[in-house]
């Protein structure tokens, strides 16, 4: 199959060509696409070299399917000239999620809304990502009421420019800054603009998103985003409130048993998820599995996973892998 990938210079499009080789996704032909200012450099894929060229290029070039992660204006110009050409998009920005016209597909949840008709899917944000792959048996078993999330996101989510601040602090150097404040030995209760109800644009995805991809607005949810000082992958911490009442030791069976989550919860081994152990990992870990005393019927989750993996790219590449499973393209 030919593949585009959109964005393959970048920190999220360089994890989706490691991940399309690991899960030996069937790419015959590579396209890198990338701005006109990497025009030309060369890719390795495979132990092959491809040059990339730039997004309106890539179209002339037909591929089946482009996998975009090149931000919400790249998007919404190409996106749509690529599928009136017939390509099928998975998009890895924000721009085309909220559109009732278009998918937010994450595979284990609710990858069976894929159709034919799907020209542009849109990949979710990465700390929505995690959490409703943990919400969603919880919530088929116990129907959830109520979501409160406060996240501990990566600097890995703002990009290159935020991994350098923090490295260059780190090394006490002076450069280009990618946040308002020092994020070293810092935390930041900032994600993404601040809208006018006082929540940033990051908290109101996680709400947003939540209930487009659990395809139930009933479900109430509220959130605090935080960026910290850590690589390799975003945490949060989830506390859920249920119509039913559940069995921890059931809980835990459910977790288990869901696809793409691995329990790690052994407190008096002091096993738990942390970021460090999800860097590079496909999976979401859960731990600090407990009831919420102060409540009934509630539930208290540690949820960690990489956000550059499970958080954008492995997801954008299970959309295409059941795209391709249900010969849609
Ligand atoms: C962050 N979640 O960690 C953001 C990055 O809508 O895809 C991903 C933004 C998005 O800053």
């Amino acid at each position: 199959m030919k593949v585009a990938v959109v964005g393959a210079t970048g920190l999220v499009g360089s994890e989706i060509l490691t991940v399309l080789a690991e899960r030996n996704f069937p790419v015959t032909e590579l396209i890198p696409v990338a701005s006109e200012k990497s025009k030309g450099k060369e890719i390795d894929f495979k132990g092959k070299k491809y040059k990339v060229v730039t997004p309106a290029e890539a179209i002339a070039l037909k591929p089946q399917v482009a996998l975009f992660s090149a931000g919400g204006t790249t998007s919404t110009e190409f996106a749509p000239l690529y599928a009136e050409a017939g390509i099928t998009v998975v998009d890895n920005s924000s721009a085309w999620r909220m559109d009732p016209t278009k998918k937010l597909v994450v595979p284990e949840v609710n990858g069976d809304v894929l159709s034919a008709d799907d020209k542009i899917i849109a990949n979710p944000n990465c700390s929505t990502i995690q959490m409703v792959v943990v919400l969603k048996p919880l919530h088929e078993k116990y129907k959830i009421k109520r979501v409160v999330v406060s996240t501990y996101q990566s600097v890995t989510g703002t990009g290159v420019k935020a991994v350098t601040q923090l490295m260059d602090e780190r090394a006490g150097k002076e450069g280009e800054k990618a946040y308002p404040y020092q994020i070293d030995l810092n935390v930041i209760p900032h994600i993404d603009v601040f809208q006018e109800n006082g929540y940033t644009k990051e908290e109101m995805k996680m709400i947003k998103e939540t209930n487009k991809i659990m395809g139930d607005d009933s479900i109430r949810v509220t959130a605090t985003t935080v960026r910290i000082p850590v690589m390799g992958g975003h945490s949060e911490s989830v506390n859920i409130e249920f119509e039913s009442d559940f069995d921890l030791d059931e809980v835990r069976q459910l977790l288990a048993a869901q696809e793409g989550v691995i329990v790690v919860d052994d407190p008096s081994n002091l096993k738990y998820p942390m970021p460090k152990d999800a860097h590079g990992k496909d999976e979401v870990l859960v731990g600090r599995i407990r009831r919420d005393e102060s409540q009934d019927n509630t539930l208290n989750l540690w949820v960690v996973a990489d956000n550059l993996r499970k958080g954008a790219a492995t997801n954008a590449v299970q959309i295409a892998e059941l795209l391709n499973k249900k010969g849609l393209i």
